[in-house]
């Protein structure tokens, strides 16, 4: 029985534990990030992607070669690497082995030319089978970010088809590596060697459909030698179409140095919620030789190991950890006193929630014409697309040129929506449910009922896609744009 004592005693030992999370929340690392250089003319960059199927036997699908769609021959998943400054020109050429399953390629989270983001229909004619298409810019901000297609991606990222773009030209002073860790589950049934359907209608009105492989980089759980006791580069991408992680290392120090490809001041990782198209940069204090330090979802119900990191060589470090800051994006300071304030709701349609309560439907998604046959989710009210994608929809908002905007973003509904805003990187202000430092970021996960507020210069103008990156909510209403003119 928990008598009155007991219970004070407990209460007590709660709220010490409280106050000791919040110190260490708010603990802070000594240096602060510098400012990225001015992109000054560097090198091309040419790269081909030839988005085709491909059997690839990934080390997570237990022997099994899977029919992939890919971007290329040879490792997966493809990585660009380009220094700042550096010209990208990409041409892809579409290989899809399905008559009309037209592609693009959408450079998730880089500020570019309207022409350039890859949006079938709205910025560009989609690249039918057989054609090819060429992109050519200049990134204008270092970090991390990666590509994919921008119609029917349930399928195309369910089967692999993205690529990891980094952008040199952010650290302060190097550290001891660098890696890459994408994450994402696979729709994979490994009995049978055979992906489940990535579209269900089911997971379409809920949170998504899960997939029940996990892998990082293709592998379940890999072992990752870094340099003993070394300070460490990891880039987290989450890739995958549906899972929201909660991310946390233990048995290592380990700080967050920038999120969507954003540097912002070193703050320890306590657990950072990473839901799909978002990324955060961590550096780890790798563990010492032969020791052992682990990536872990902290999800409920249970933690899941998501990869582990075990230390080789000498001793690199023998310091307190204080982890090198990276140099920051140039994006424009919104000035909050002459912003203009646009209200968004995001929220099931009355099909959504009609489907939602039902039991286990399936069905196809989205067709090659990128239409969606279905409406589930709105952005105020208006599902995506009201017509055919021939005759686009009015833009949900029309922003003028150099003006800031204060967006107050409300989740009307019972699941999380990461929401992905194009050719823009706004700043979160504040939000009723999240503690988080105040960051830029190009994808902000709304969680049930949540309230939050970003503001941002619309300095880029054109089309620009506003939808959620939970793909079958997003190819089942949850997409709009904005236009900047
Ligand atoms: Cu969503």
């Amino acid at each position: 029985m928990l008598t009155r004592r007991r219970f004070v005693a407990s209460a007590t030992t709660v709220l010490v534990g409280a106050e000791l999370t919040g110190a260490l929340a708010q603990a802070r690392y000594s240096r602060k990030p510098g400012v990225a250089a001015e992109p000054s003319a560097g090198k091309t960059v040419a790269v081909r992607l030839d988005a085709a199927e491909r059997p690839v036997a990934l080390p997570c699908f237990g022997g099994h070669a899977l029919p992939l769609w890919t971007f290329a021959d040879g490792e997966w998943p493809p990585l660009i690497r380009l220094n700042l400054g550096d010209r990208l020109e990409a041409t892809l050429e579409n290989h899809l082995p399905r008559a009309q399953e037209s592609s693009s390629v959408h450079w998730h989270g880089l500020r570019l030319p309207n022409d350039q983001d890859g949006v079938p229909f709205l910025v560009q004619p989609p690249v039918q089978p057989g054609e090819t298409f060429r992109y050519g810019f200049t990134p204008p901000d270092p970090g991390t970010f990666f590509f994919h297609t921008h119609c029917n991606t349930a399928e195309h990222l369910g089967r692999g088809l993205v690529g990891v773009l980094i952008i040199d030209g952010d650290i302060t002073e190097p550290y001891d590596a660098d890696r890459v860790l994408l994450l994402r589950d696979w729709q994979v049934d490994i009995e049978s060697g055979r992906f489940n359907p990535f579209f269900t209608l089911r997971g379409a009105a809920r949170s998504g459909t899960y997939g029940p492989l996990r892998s990082v980089n293709g592998t379940v759980n890999p072992q990752l030698a870094l340099p003993a006791s070394g300070d460490c580069r990891l880039r987290l991408i989450n890739t995958d179409t549906t899972r929201i992680m909660q991310i946390g290392v233990q048995g290592a120090d380990a700080a967050i140095i920038a999120v969507d490809g954003m540097a912002l001041p070193p703050f320890p990782l306590a657990s950072w919620t990473l839901g799909p198209g978002m990324r955060v940069d961590i550096v780890l204090r790798a563990p010492g030789e032969g020791r052992i330090a682990r990536l872990i979802d902290q999800s409920p119900p249970g933690h899941v190991e998501l990869a582990h990191f075990i230390g080789q060589g000498v001793a690199r470090r023998m310091t307190a950890f204080d982890p090198a800051p990276l140099r920051a994006a140039r994006i424009a300071e919104p000035d909050m006193k002459s912003a203009e304030r646009l209200n968004f709701v995001f929220q099931s349609s009355e099909s959504g929630q009609f489907i939602g309560d039902a039991s286990d439907a399936q069905g196809a998604g989205i067709g090659a014409l990128c239409l969606s046959q279905k409406q589930f989710w709105t952005i105020n009210d208006r599902a995506w697309p009201d017509r055919d994608h021939a005759r686009l929809p009015a833009p949900l908002a029309v922003l003028r040129r150099g003006r800031s905007y204060l967006l107050s973003l409300k989740n009307d509904s019972p699941f999380a929506h990461p929401i992905h805003i194009h050719g823009h990187s706004f700043k979160l202000l504040r939000s009723n449910q999240q503690k988080t430092p105040q960051h830029h970021a190009d994808t902000l996960l709304l969680l049930p009922q949540e309230r939050a507020e970003v503001a941002f210069v619309a300095d880029n103008p054109g089309d620009w896609m506003f939808h959620c990156h939970i793909i079958e909510h997003q190819e089942s209403g949850m997409m709009g744009y904005f236009r900047v003119s």
